[in-house]
């Protein structure tokens, strides 16, 4: 296999485009021969993560089994691009330490106040109308990212700029 086995962390808020461009990615690494893993944060909450709610306990148990998933992956050889929101340094630092040093963390950052406006699925809505509790960015701590080894910004350039930008960082990790 002619690809080195990283893991790339997608760090952000709802509706900031992670899952985007994590989804972009995959197809680009795709069309190049590359051989993927895709874990989001959204469906892996319908499978193994099913029990798990959005707690700070929750959310650190739902870091934990995907960065361990990740490994998994990762272990025999397919490249695995999470995409959770991993709000916090602490939750960011143990997926860190799970994964180990093919772990390269990329910050998709945009502004609560451009997520909210986008709000793709009316979720910032219910958090404002007090429908939806601990919702990150309402009510519900998020620490930006300090030490990402990439940073986009969706709220400042074009999707297709930070797409460029990602997959040309993840080449240059996992091409031999
Ligand atoms: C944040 C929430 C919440 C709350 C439901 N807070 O944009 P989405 O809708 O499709 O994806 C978000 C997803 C976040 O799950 P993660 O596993 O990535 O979160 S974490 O890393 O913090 O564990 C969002 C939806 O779940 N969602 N309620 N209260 N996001």
């Amino acid at each position: 296999l002619k690809q080195r086995a990283y893991v790339i962390w997608m760090v952000g808020l709802s509706g900031s485009g992670k899952s985007t461009l994590a989804r972009a990615l995959e197809n680009t690494l795709h069309e190049q021969g590359f051989l993927t893993q895709l874990l989001d944060g959204d469906n892996l909450r319908v499978g193994i993560n099913n029990n798990l709610g959005f707690s700070e306990e929750d959310r650190k148990e739902n870091i934990r089994r995907a960065a361990e998933t990740a490994k998994l992956f990762a272990k025999c050889g397919v490249v695995t691009i999470c995409s959770m929101i991993s709000p916090t340094e602490e939750i960011r630092c143990m997926a860190r330490e799970i994964v180990g040093d093919r772990y390269f963390e990329v910050f998709v950052s945009c502004s609560v106040e451009e997520c909210e406006r986008r709000d793709v699925k009316g979720l910032y809505a219910k958090a404002r109308a007090g429908e939806i509790k601990n919702f990150t960015g309402i009510d519900s701590p998020f620490e930006e990212p300090q030490t990402a080894d990439l940073v986009v910004s969706t709220d400042k350039e074009p999707l297709e700029e930070s797409h460029r930008k990602l997959v040309e960082a993840v080449l240059e990790k996992i091409k031999y």
